[in-house]
């Protein structure tokens, strides 16, 4: 067995061992092929990068990424010197703030779990998480398109129970949500994306696994109960062998929906997130490191996915056909043109979605986006929504159940949730995504009652009033939502000599 000492001196370029999980890798091979740039592994050369390594990487990310020669098996680990973690002030001050966290009774809807979010998580993590593109305007846009949908609610019927469970590509679903994939879910905690798996299961919905979760995939479908249903997202890899790889093990291990992200063939520039950098600059650490192949400027998200591959194209669609049977979605579709496409080419349904508002600003509102969809393929394919055969999804801005049930009248069949349930268990750990789901049962059941709609099946185009709804209105020096939750250049670190 190696000993830390041992490791140690194995802390250049030349010659680059690290320890993750208590077991050596000689990385030095590996360097300048590292997504997130060389600069960051020369940092822990010698030593236990654990710690670092957890909340961006998948724990069989280093295991199936280096060849079995450069695995070199376990250290003695009373024998590696502890990384020393500063606790730097702002870090003190951050944890102070954990403590005088609202209890979670005091937390009555979706937008306070973002709140204290913003106030308690780690900077570069809120930044990641809370990011969008540009002038962030199709972020607040996703949100604001749901305040120009007005209800028609009907009176005197019998809402003595009402029931919103629904049906999600045929699977039983307890309300007409799910949750969506999010990329790096260790960030805000560190079990990640099991707490959502286990979250998904109690409240009886369906999670969509991430490509780029924390934790690796099988563990999220270890994580799950028997005959828990799971969704896929997937990112086409410019080597289509791996990407056939992975959507065949997804399939393997039960995945019920290949949802394949169709609106990031480059990540868009989200800047609060590359005000952040990466790794905070230690002039110490660049001098050893020397020259980064990655341009780590540009944040977490484009520093790990460079795999993805822009040249994807409708073409490769029968592709996937061959390879897999599960139902293949296309996640960010954006137009009733691309609609319509994706129906005439097999697709099981589109999600309207431009990505929370990361990809391309002044991209329009998933809800929007529905309202054209639903009306061009009734007049061109004479199809109806809900639609069992080509289903549509929202994602983008739901904060509320009455976001959902707007876009359920307007013919979605669920609505695709993210961030909230980062934020709730940012904020909370996994009691937060639970009371995050019952604070969404419980608005259901109210807000169906008052729209006098027992089941899913009474939500009905004629409940809302969406006639304003392509009407756009960019109100941005007023948004209370985003001056409440967001900020701009004042959490960037002023560099001044
Ligand atoms: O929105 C994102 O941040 C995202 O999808 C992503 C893509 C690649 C790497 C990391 C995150």
């Amino acid at each position: 067995m190696l000993s830390g000492k041992e490791v140690a001196q194995h802390s250049s370029r030349e010659s680059c061992w690290i320890i993750v999980h208590g077991k050596v890798y000689d990385v030095t091979e590996f360097l300048d092929d590292h997504p997130g740039g060389s600069r960051i592994i020369l940092k822990y050369a010698g030593k236990d990068a654990t710690q670092e390594y957890d909340p961006i990487h998948p724990p069989d990310a280093i295991t199936s990424n280096l060849p079995a020669d450069k695995h070199l098996g376990p250290v003695q680990p009373d024998t590696v010197e502890k990384v020393e973690v500063k606790i730097t002030d702002e870090e003190k001050a951050r944890l102070e703030r954990v403590e005088q966290r609202p209890s979670l009774d005091e937390i009555l809807n979706l937008h306070d779990f973002e709140a204290i979010a913003k106030e308690v998580m780690p900077v570069k993590a809120w930044a990641y998480y809370s990011s969008a593109a540009d002038d962030e305007i199709t972020l607040r846009e996703n949100h604001a398109a749901y305040h120009r949908i007005w209800f028609r609610p009907r009176i005197l019927r019998d809402v003595t129970t009402v029931d919103f469970s629904s049906t999600i590509l045929g699977h039983k679903t307890s309300m007409p949500i799910y949750i969506t994939a999010t990329a790096l879910g260790k960030l805000g905690h560190p079990d990640g994306e099991l707490i959502l798996t286990r979250a998904a299961a109690k409240h009886g919905i369906v999670q969509m696994i991430p490509t780029l979760a924390s934790c690796s995939f099988d563990e999220l479908v270890d994580g799950a109960k028997p005959g828990q249903v799971q969704f896929f997202q997937l990112y086409v890899n410019k080597d289509r062998e791996v990407t056939k790889r992975i959507v065949q093990h997804a399939e393997s291990r039960g995945i019920k929906g290949l949802f394949i992200t169709v609106d990031a063939p480059q990540l868009g520039r989200r800047e609060k997130d590359m005000r952040q950098k990466f790794e905070a600059e230690d002039p110490a650490e660049v001098s050893k490191a020397g020259n980064d192949k990655v341009d780590r400027s540009q944040g977490a998200a484009r520093a790990i996915s460079s795999f993805i591959d822009p040249g994807l194209k409708w073409a490769d669609l029968k592709w996937f056909k061959s390879i897999t049977k599960m139902p293949l979605i296309l996640k960010g579709v954006q137009c009733w043109e691309d609609a319509l496409e994706a129906y005439d080419q097999g697709m099981a349904g589109a999600v309207l979605s431009n990505h929370g508002g990361r990809q391309l600003d002044f991209a329009r509102s998933g809800i929007e986006i529905l309202a054209e969809c639903v009306q061009h393929l009734k007049e061109k394919r004479g199809l109806t929504f809900p639609n069992e055969k080509f289903q549509l999804f929202v994602d983008g801005g739901v904060r509320r159940a009455t976001d959902v049930l707007k876009a359920v009248a307007l013919g979605a069949t669920a609505v695709g949730i993210g961030r909230p349930f980062l934020y709730a268990y940012s904020a909370y750990g996994p009691n937060g995504v639970d009371k995050a789901l019952q604070i969404l049962r419980d608005e259901f059941e109210m807000n169906m009652r008052l729209l006098g709609a027992p089941t899913i099946k009474d939500i009905v185009p004629s409940m809302v009033d969406a006639s304003n709804l392509s009407s756009h209105m960019v109100a941005v020096p007023d948004d209370k939502l985003f001056s409440s939750n967001y900020e701009g250049i004042q959490h960037a670190v002023l560099k001044i000599k």
